[in-house]
């Protein structure tokens, strides 16, 4: 059935660094406010980008597929240790050894992009052997193609504010989440912000939602990524990549 949806897709940079990004699924009406909105947020970091691509795409033809937002806990860990030992026992029931759980929090504690940048997109982790999978380990795979769903915008919105959690990242992060954990092959992800501001960071999976940490990282640390941790028996490097970059989503809750 042919639809009037659009993706839109921020990139800013400098000097060739990845600066910001951000992806959203978009009515007709909404390209131009949206592409301003996202152009003013490539504007707003710390250093001024050279480049923001902003890319705007038809879905007409496209099959969606729609998905319930994980639920969302938030673990009540005080200090930054106490949230770390919380996530390594979190992975550890999804199938993700103790090696690999280390490795992925390494990696996004030095940056992995290489020592102290990092990616524009996710790190693909083998969850027993703690092997790197994406491609592209400057870029990794970047997770595109898919929102809110526009009829459960005032749902959503209730949700969120309900909760205390309303800053912007929560929910892109929640619906990012949401997408990855269903991926063929993916058993869980671990994320935490680059942003030196934002130390809050979440685990995900299937089998236990999107559990959410105030503090991940230290403040100041310009360190953060995502890593998606995979079942090497059944993993599809190009099946579980076409549906991460292209398969549209639509979450609702
Ligand atoms: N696909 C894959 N990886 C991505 C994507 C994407 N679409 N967007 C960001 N990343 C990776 C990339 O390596 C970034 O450097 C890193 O994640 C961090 O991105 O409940 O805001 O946009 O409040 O800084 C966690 C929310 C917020 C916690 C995470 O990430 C909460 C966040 P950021
Ligand atoms: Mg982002």
């Amino acid at each position: 059935m042919s639809n009037d949806l659009f993706s839109i897709r921020m990139r800013a940079s400098a000097g060739g660094v990845h600066l910001s990004g951000a992806e959203r699924i978009v009515s007709r009406e909404e390209l131009d406010p949206v592409a301003a909105e996202l152009r003013s947020r490539a504007m707003s970091k710390n250093r001024e980008p050279d480049s923001i691509v902003i890319t705007m795409e038809p879905l007409k033809d496209a099959s969606f597929l729609e998905l319930q937002a994980l639920p969302v806990t938030t673990a009540s860990c005080a200090q930054m240790a106490d949230a770390r030992r919380e996530i390594f026992c979190r992975l550890e029931t999804t199938g993700v050894s103790p090696q690999s759980a280390e490795k992925a929090v390494e990696l996004l504690d030095t940056g992995p992009a290489s020592p102290g940048r990092s990616m524009r997109g996710a790190v693909i982790m083998t969850a027993f052997s703690g092997r790197r999978l994406e491609p592209d380990q400057k870029r990794g795979i970047r997770v595109s193609r898919f929102d809110w769903k526009k009829e459960c915008l005032p749902d959503i919105d209730a949700f969120f504010a309900a909760s205390g959690l309303t800053h912007f990242r929560t929910r892109e992060a929640l619906a990012l989440a949401t997408k990855v954990a269903h991926a063929p092959g993916v058993i869980a992800e671990l994320c935490w912000s680059d942003d030196p501001d934002y130390t809050a960071g979440y685990v995900a999976s299937r089998l236990f939602g999107y559990i959410r940490f105030e503090n991940l990282k230290t403040p100041g640390s310009a360190s953060g990524g995502r890593v998606f941790f995979v079942d090497e028996n059944r993993f599809d490097l190009e099946k579980c990549s076409v549906y991460l970059e292209r398969q549209p989503v639509l979450i609702y809750l």
